[in-house]
């Protein structure tokens, strides 16, 4: 496996509870760096172009209202095969399904606020990197 890049975001019910610094601890201690990272509240409009895939479904106006709640902090981490590894280290998108360690098992309030996203596969991973940060800002 190759040298990845993937996009994450603390959500608001993370930042709320001051958990940036224990949340980030998790991605390093699993290899991820850190190579961008920016404290940001979203619009409406940001928050449904971001989650626009989820358009239709039915809690998609709950999880724009919560992502816009508070700030967050988007951040790049890259390493080996980062993708899957963030997604590991995340845990599943349900806490109650979530694995022991992970960052939902051991932070997430529910299912909608569960502390974490992180991109699915390369070309999400791309695309949200785009939206938020330049060239400039990813330093390896
Ligand atoms: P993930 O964030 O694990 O990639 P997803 O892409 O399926 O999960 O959904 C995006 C976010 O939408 C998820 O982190 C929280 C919210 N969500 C998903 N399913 C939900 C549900 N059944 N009820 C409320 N919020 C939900
Ligand atoms: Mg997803």
């Amino acid at each position: 496996m190759a040298i990845q890049r993937t996009f994450s975001i603390i959500k608001p019910d993370a930042t709320k509870r001051n958990l940036t610094g224990a949340i980030a601890a998790k991605f390093e201690e699993a290899g991820l760096r850190i190579v961008a990272s920016k404290r940001i509240q979203l619009s409406l409009a940001q928050a449904q172009t971001f989650y626009g895939v989820h358009s239709e479904r039915p809690f998609f106006g709950e999880l724009c209202e919560f992502m816009i709640s508070e700030p967050i902090v988007v951040q790049v981490l890259e390493g080996e095969d980062a993708i899957a590894k963030n997604r590991e280290v995340m845990g599943a998108t349900n806490p109650a399904d979530a694995a022991d360690g992970t960052i939902r098992k051991e932070f997430a309030l529910s299912i909608g606020e569960n502390s974490v996203h992180g991109s699915d596969a390369p070309e999400t991973a791309a695309e949200e990197i785009a939206f938020f940060f330049s060239g400039l800002e990813l330093v390896g």
